[in-house]
């Protein structure tokens, strides 16, 4: 049965989007978790240094990734990103080979610390460690996209506390007074590490900050997929129109501490985080899949197998995979002509002499 003989009015059908759509957002969200939910495990048995992760970003990032054209728009992500990058590309498999920091990790080659995500292949930028980078180079990437007419659009997303960083209010200034075919994202989950959302900003929206560069901003309910699409969507044209940059407040729920490395428990009221879990995206969306008739206790069950499937898969991917050699730790650190790498600036430019 399709949602269409359900309800006339099924929500996601009136924005545009299939049965087949919804069923797959849902499968990203679930597939976030699974794979979240191992990463956990992974540190806890030690084989992991660190995990920090998104469990309760996922329904807005896949609700503000649906719009993209996967293959030729950009996405700067933060380290929260997990959903986002999957929808992008990104296998599991490729995420805990980072995670374990392994030599065929795409996104450092072990090198860097886990979840800077990155990957040329999905034109995924690789992350930076300092909060607030990721929103200049967003910009940057959107102004060229502009100057060079490749029709890109460039996506990129941070916390709520990272909109207390300069770069992150330079970006916006310079994205909105070129115009740059940018959405900017944050997912505010309301706390920077331990610190409150009132010692971050005296404003009671991010939203309303956009005004003062001149673009337009939204907040939407970061656990109501279907709303975070329709937002995204609407910037998303708005971009690829040349109309310029957008602003969009993902409010979203926090569900574990901020990092293996701290304990919420210390710093937040119990009854808060009860009250988030109740919010949790798995829960809002099957919901609304169960009352179009999409999804029932059957068909969860067998998705929620297929993807524990998979994500065991990747584990053996992963924990199988070579450790990178010791001898080559400085690379990427210097510039380092590869003939054989097809991002390599040099090899790009077939200025091949210049190789060592
Ligand atoms: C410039 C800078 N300052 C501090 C840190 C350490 N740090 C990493 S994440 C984080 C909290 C960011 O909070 P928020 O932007 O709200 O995102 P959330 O982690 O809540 O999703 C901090 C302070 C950093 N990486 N970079």
């Amino acid at each position: 049965m399709s949602a269409r003989e359900v309800t006339a009015k099924a929500k996601h059908l009136e924005m545009g989007l299939s049965d087949a759509d919804v069923l797959e957002m849902y499968r990203y969200i679930v597939l976030a978790r699974a794979l979240d939910d191992r990463m956990w495990v992974l540190q806890r048995a030690g084989k992991a240094m660190f995990v920090i992760s998104g469990p309760g970003h996922e329904g807005a990032q896949v609700g503000m990734m649906w719009p993209l054209d996967r293959k030729h728009d950009w996405f700067v992500p933060f380290y929260r990103s997990v959903a986002a990058v999957l929808v992008k590309g990104m296998s599991p498999a490729e995420i805990l080979l980072s995670l374990l920091a392994k030599a065929t990790d795409p996104s450092s080659g072990g090198r860097q610390m886990p979840a800077h995500y990155g990957h040329p292949r999905y034109k995924i930028l690789s992350t930076s460690s300092p909060v607030g980078t990721q929103y200049p180079h967003a910009a940057g990437i959107a102004y060229a996209a502009k100057i060079r007419r490749t029709g890109e659009v460039v996506i990129t997303s941070i916390g709520d506390g990272g909109t207390s960083q300069g770069d992150w209010h330079e970006a916006l200034n310079f994205a909105a007074i070129h115009k740059v075919p940018c959405i900017f994202a944050v997912e505010n989950n309301r706390y920077a590490i331990s610190v409150p959302l009132n010692k971050q900003m005296a404003v009671p929206s991010i939203a309303l900050r956009a005004q003062g560069y001149g673009m337009p901003g939204s907040s939407v309910d970061g656990n109501d997929v279907l709303e975070c699409y329709r937002v995204t969507k609407e910037a998303y044209d708005r971009a690829k129109r040349g109309d310029g940059p957008t602003l969009i407040e993902f409010r979203v729920e926090r569900l574990g501490s901020h990092s293996s490395d701290d304990q919420q428990e210390r710093y937040r009221p119990k009854e808060e985080i009860e009250a988030a879990r109740q919010r949790d995206p798995i829960l809002t969306f099957g919901t609304y899949l169960r009352s179009v008739g999409l999804l029932d206790d059957a068909k969860d069950q067998q998705l929620r197998a297929e993807v524990q499937r998979e994500i065991d898969e990747a584990t053996d991917v992963a924990e199988r995979a070579p450790d990178p050699d010791p001898a080559t730790a400085a690379r990427h650190v210097y510039y380092d002509p590869d003939p054989d790498n097809p991002v390599d600036p040099v090899w790009w430019r077939g200025d091949t002499d210049r190789r060592r």
